[in-house]
């Protein structure tokens, strides 16, 4: 774990341009801003999200194609706190359908709460929280042959690559029968004005959670980046569709990280590229999920339209 922060790490300052990978954001303090993010007025597309989980319930299961009677299993890769999801759980309880909820985190911790809430709150739904790696889990639940519905929410494909979300959706389509449903939710290409202030918040929380990598790696890999040095950089086309974070260093300066053993400059003006956050429209999406093994069954938005659901069908 440690070896590979190390590599990625060393592997990021020596490229140029320089990189970190996003996926180390999250360590205690990243999972408290994230929240913090989440609840920011700027910050769109929880809220657009869980609109359709409260406004589309229905419509999202008409897409699943479930019946009351017939037994599936609800799968969440990355589950979190369960906001959205419990609107589906309320419907499909007070209907009565036949179904295990599955949710799947790295954190434990974020599972142990998530169970407790819904225990208390649904407890006729039959929660089975499983820790570890998505694939690894599928992997496991793939045994059952029962029907799947695999919930992906947040657009957390989108600090995926295409070519990375194509292969990552692929991989779920392996695990999965025909006839298995995958709701993809991903924010979608809207103007600059929109999207900016998204990721370049008024209170500046976006910019901590950003800057806080280099915290992370002060902390962990014993590096001596000064916070004060480095500014929170984001970048939005709506041309391209892809929400971009930087960390810029704002003097010329010599950065040590001791457990790697090593020295990187950084000019004034560098950039080190964090993050990439795309957002999507049906082409996009159509393109991604070409060569994989599923077929668009539906999509469901927001009502502002800022947001959607894509349901799709493993054939
Ligand atoms: C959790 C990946 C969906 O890209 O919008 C929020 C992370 N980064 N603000 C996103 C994030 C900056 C977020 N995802």
């Amino acid at each position: 774990m440690i070896e590979n922060f190390k590599n990625e790490v060393n592997k990021g300052l020596e490229s140029n341009p320089k990189t970190l990978p996003s996926k180390y954001f999250y360590d205690k303090k990243g999972d408290a801003l994230f929240v913090e993010i989440m609840n920011l007025p700027e910050y769109y597309l929880t809220r657009c999200e869980l609109d359709i989980f409260q406004n589309k319930t229905q419509e999202l299961v008409d897409a699943f194609g479930v019946k009351p009677n017939t037994y599936f299993e609800l799968i969440e890769l990355g589950a979190g706190d369960g906001t959205k999801t419990k609107e589906l759980l309320k419907l499909l309880d007070s209907e009565n359908y036949s179904f295990d909820y599955f949710p799947i985190d790295i954190s434990s911790n974020a599972l142990g709460l998530l169970e407790q809430d819904l225990n208390k709150e649904l407890p006729n739904v039959s929660v089975q929280t499983k820790q570890g790696d998505y694939f690894e889990i599928l992997a496991t639940l793939k045994d059952s042959k029962k029907p799947k519905i695999v919930l992906f929410l947040g657009s957390n494909i989108g600090n995926m690559t295409d070519d990375l979300a194509a292969k990552f959706i692929y991989n779920l389509g392996a695990n999965l029968q025909a006839g298995d449903k995958l709701l993809l939710g991903v924010d979608l290409i809207k103007a600059n004005e929109i999207v900016r202030p998204a990721y370049n918040d008024s209170k500046g929380i976006t910019a901590k959670f950003n800057l806080n990598l280099l915290d992370r790696i002060n902390n962990e890999l014993d590096g001596d980046f000064n916070l004060n040095h480095f500014k929170h950089q984001p970048e939005y086309d709506k041309n391209e569709g892809i929400a971009k974070s930087f960390i810029e260093s704002t003097i010329d300066q010599t950065v040590e990280i001791k457990a790697i053993g090593k020295t990187y400059k950084l000019a004034e003006g560098e950039k080190i590229h964090t993050e990439i956050s795309r957002k999507y429209n049906d082409k996009l999406v159509e393109k991604i999920i070409a060569n994989t093994d599923f077929n668009l069954e539906a999509k469901i938005q927001d009502n502002k339209g800022y947001f959607a659901d894509y349901i799709l069908t493993r054939h």
